[in-house]
């Protein structure tokens, strides 16, 4: 067949959607001179482009999808500001191993080089925050680049690939035989047999064992396999921030959330451990407060998809690089059953002395007794978003999650303005249960233009906007570690957010201004479709606790 670059990436992108489904028809993005001849083959396919107001929020409505699909979400962006437009998402992308392939436009091969307008070094920028990028030299490099973009996205430890194609290279004539084929990923290698005996022996002999699950158990879908394993060897199991949802908070084995604002309990579990066996987890600083003073006395089990995490912060006793599904499922096959009364005796004490508390859960009005009240009117189908801040920490507590896949935060890179987008590209990819979005009054500026986005597509999202009238994280610290003086992080003219998102055509809800906020978000939710709520919430309210950063989390304050 004869046709040029741009229809060949639009060819292989309908191709994928047999592959991999319905949401793989989604592209982000906005189009500019460098990528005109993409959006003109892009007109005459079955693709369904979603104009983003901003190429940050088109990579983000990307990740939604992605993050809640588990295949690679597709963004489109010009050269020059179109791209480094998308430089803050696409590094969220890479810290929190999200599968994207970004699409952008570059000037046309004989101005590289040349200051030409609209000109920046794309693969060099995005050098150190993407998997791998490609500048694509000619329309036959396409035909394995575009399969090679996603396998390697998609495969081992998920990441963003971008490729950098200039406008002349769209605009190329080739003939080829097909449409190349999109690659089944690759999963991470199966793990070593006699690496899961020792472990499983490990694990025998273990008096006082933690489970420790992060964001790779969700990545690789492993949540009933990670339930098996904790259920037949009788590991109490925590896990990181991207790992919620994997055990439902009521299974008498989970811990909960570890780290700065885990419950004091889950980390004097982790304290008292005698061996840890992590799983798709990094050590994050995040989590293991002070490393030094992280799970003391314990021996380490630890299995990554991805070799460089092995050893990089804490040296395991065992290292296994494998896919943690698989690891998982072969460890809930190895270990003997095993009940550790004294064990969960003492897990059961911690929780009692030291318990997290959640003041004014039963308020609608106060942080926890909002999120609760909200949690009790959602489908466990429906993806929750957040984005970055104390709204954030407090929905990390006190959410019910009961999957992982349908959690989505900003946990590696911790990017305010990932809520609004990532909720839109969330609820397109699933257009019944849709997206609940909790939002902070700073963080929903970074992104604001998206709701322009959200009226144009309708998609089932509900915003809930935590207005404190300030940057309620930054000012926390500022209270407890910056002696309360408190610099650039209240807002003295804040704008209506009901205001604007009415300006953008979304209707608005003020929880201020209403008798009873339990009927009216009964109410709210039993509509479906876009709309922002506003919750007035106190500015000296605090998420606790909270340890010092640099502390041991044994240590923390509140
Ligand atoms: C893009 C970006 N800039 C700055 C920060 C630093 N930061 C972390 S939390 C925070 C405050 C967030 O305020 P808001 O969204 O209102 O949430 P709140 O803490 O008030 O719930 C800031 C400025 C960040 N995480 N991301
Ligand atoms: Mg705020």
């Amino acid at each position: 067949m004869d046709l040029n670059g741009a229809q060949l990436i639009t060819r292989f992108l309908e191709d994928r959607v047999d592959a991999v489904g319905p949401s793989a028809a989604f592209v982000a993005g906005i189009p500019g001179g460098a990528l005109l001849p993409l959006y003109r083959a892009l007109a005459d396919s079955k693709l369904t482009h979603v104009l983003a107001r901003h190429e940050q929020g088109a990579a983000f409505i990307a990740q939604g999808i992605a993050r809640v699909g588990g295949r690679a979400g597709v963004c489109f962006a010009t050269s020059g500001p179109g791209i480094t437009n998308t430089v803050t998402a696409i590094a969220d992308a890479k810290a929190d191993s999200v599968p994207l392939v970004c699409i952008a436009g570059q000037v046309p091969r004989a101005l590289i080089g040349t200051d030409a307008f609209q000109e920046v070094r794309t693969c060099h920028i995005v050098d150190s925050i993407t998997k791998a990028q490609f500048h694509v030299r000619s329309a036959d490099e396409l035909v394995d680049l575009l399969p090679e973009a996603f396998r390697i996205a998609e495969s081992g430890r998920p990441g963003p690939v971008v490729l950098d194609v200039p406008k002349d290279v769209q605009t190329e004539r080739l003939r080829i035989e097909r449409i190349p084929r999109s690659i089944t990923p690759q999963r991470a290698p199966a793990p070593d047999a006699t690496a899961i005996l020792r472990a499983a022996d490990l694990i025998a002999r273990a008096r006082r064992p933690v489970l420790y699950l992060g964001g790779g158990v969700t990545q690789a879908r492993a949540q009933s396999a990670a339930q098996a394993l904790a259920e037949c060897a009788g590991l109490p199991t925590t896990t990181t921030l991207m790992a919620l949802g994997t055990l439902p908070p009521d299974h008498p084995l989970a811990l909960g959330m570890l780290g700065m604002h885990g419950a004091r309990y889950t980390n004097r579990v982790i304290d008292e451990c005698d061996l840890l066996i992590a799983v798709g987890a990094r050590f994050d600083d995040r989590a293991t407060g002070r490393l030094d003073r992280f799970a003391p006395n314990a021996q380490v089990i630890h299995v990554d998809a991805d070799r460089r995490e092995l050893g990089k912060l804490r040296k395991p006793t065992l290292a296994i690089e494998a896919d943690a599904g698989a690891a998982l499922r072969a460890l809930a096959g190895a270990v003997k059953p095993q009940l550790r009364a004294d064990w969960l005796a003492r897990v059961g004490t911690l929780r009692r002395e030291w318990p997290l508390a959640q003041p004014g859960r039963d308020d609608p009005r106060r942080p926890y007794g909002l999120i609760a009240t909200i949690a009790a009117l959602i489908d466990p189908e429906t993806a929750i978003t957040t984005d970055v801040g104390q709204h954030q920490m407090w929905v990390a507590q006190a959410y019910p999650f009961r999957r992982g896949d349908r959690w989505l935060t900003s946990g590696g890179l911790g990017t305010m303005g990932f809520g609004l987008p990532s909720a839109i590209g969330a609820a397109l990819a699933l257009p019944h249960a849709g997206a609940v979005c909790f939002s902070g009054d700073g963080s929903l500026l970074m992104t604001v233009q998206e709701l322009a986005t959200l009226a144009e597509t309708q998609a089932n999202v509900k915003i809930v906007v935590m207005d404190n009238s300030a940057l309620g994280l930054v000012r926390q610290q500022q209270n407890l570690f910056y002696d309360a003086r408190y610099s650039a992080s209240l807002y003295r003219a804040p704008p209506s957010c009901c205001a604007i998102a009415e300006g953008f055509g979304i209707p608005a809800l003020d929880l201020g201004f209403v008798r009873d906020p339990a009927q009216a978000l009964r109410d709210a939710f039993a509509q479906p479709g876009p709309l922002l709520i506003r919750a007035p919430i106190a500015a000296d309210e605090m998420v606790l606790p909270m340890v010092t950063p640099g502390s041991a989390n044994t240590e923390a304050l509140g």
